[in-house]
């Protein structure tokens, strides 16, 4: 089993304070923090995505000034703005690839981010023989969802840490959660892990 960490956009806009601020989004950058330090040396490779929209655009109609936070959102993770930047509670230096994502239109899923070189998710993980992942970050009910149902759909063994996990809406995360559960992925907690604290 070659295992790696998928970190899904834990971001200064999306922890209390940000543009689009998730209940919870500090307390996961925190813990995701922590992961890190014990555990990025357990993983074959620990990935991070950003969301990363284009500032003069509404990046494909994601922006917009009356947003109804489930297709449309007020103005967040504009590249290069403090608020796209990972939460500094994230060690960087222990991410191995990065990947942007949503640059002029809307785009939930890692597996749709590329790197700084113009490769792929799925790519990065084929060539490094990758075959489970585990998932954290932001949110739940978007983001995470839409990458746990492509990484599944892509033949990886994937465990969602649902308490490395915070969503924009409750009934709308339950309801993410259950989906993934139900696509294939495990659910399981930090605990779960085995990782000494
Ligand atoms: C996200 C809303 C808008 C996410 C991105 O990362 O889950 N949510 N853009
Ligand atoms: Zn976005």
């Amino acid at each position: 089993m070659v295992r790696a960490l998928l970190v899904i956009d834990v971001q200064n806009d999306f922890t209390e304070g940000g543009a689009l601020g998730v209940a919870g989004g500090t307390r996961v950058a925190e813990g995701v923090a922590e992961h890190l330090a014990l555990a990025a040396g357990d993983y074959a490779l620990v990935l991070a995505s950003r969301d990363w929209h284009e500032a003069e655009s509404d990046n494909g109609g994601h922006f917009s000034e009356q947003p109804d936070y489930v297709d449309s959102w007020p103005v967040h993770c504009v590249r290069g703005t403090t608020g796209a930047d990972y939460h500094p509670a994230l060690d960087a230096s222990s991410i191995d690839v990065h990947l942007t994502k949503g640059t002029g239109s809307p785009s939930y899923s890692a597996f749709e981010g590329v790197t700084a070189d113009g490769e792929s998710a799925a790519e990065v993980l084929r060539a490094r023989g990758v075959d489970s992942l585990d998932v954290v970050g932001l949110a739940t009910d978007h983001c995470v969802r839409a990458s746990v149902l492509d990484a599944v759909a892509a033949g990886l063994a994937v465990r969602v840490v649902t308490d490395l996990v915070a969503g924009v809406a409750p009934v709308s995360s339950e309801a993410a959660l259950a989906e993934m559960s139900e696509a294939g992925a495990t659910l399981v907690t930090r605990s779960d892990l085995g990782v000494e604290s």
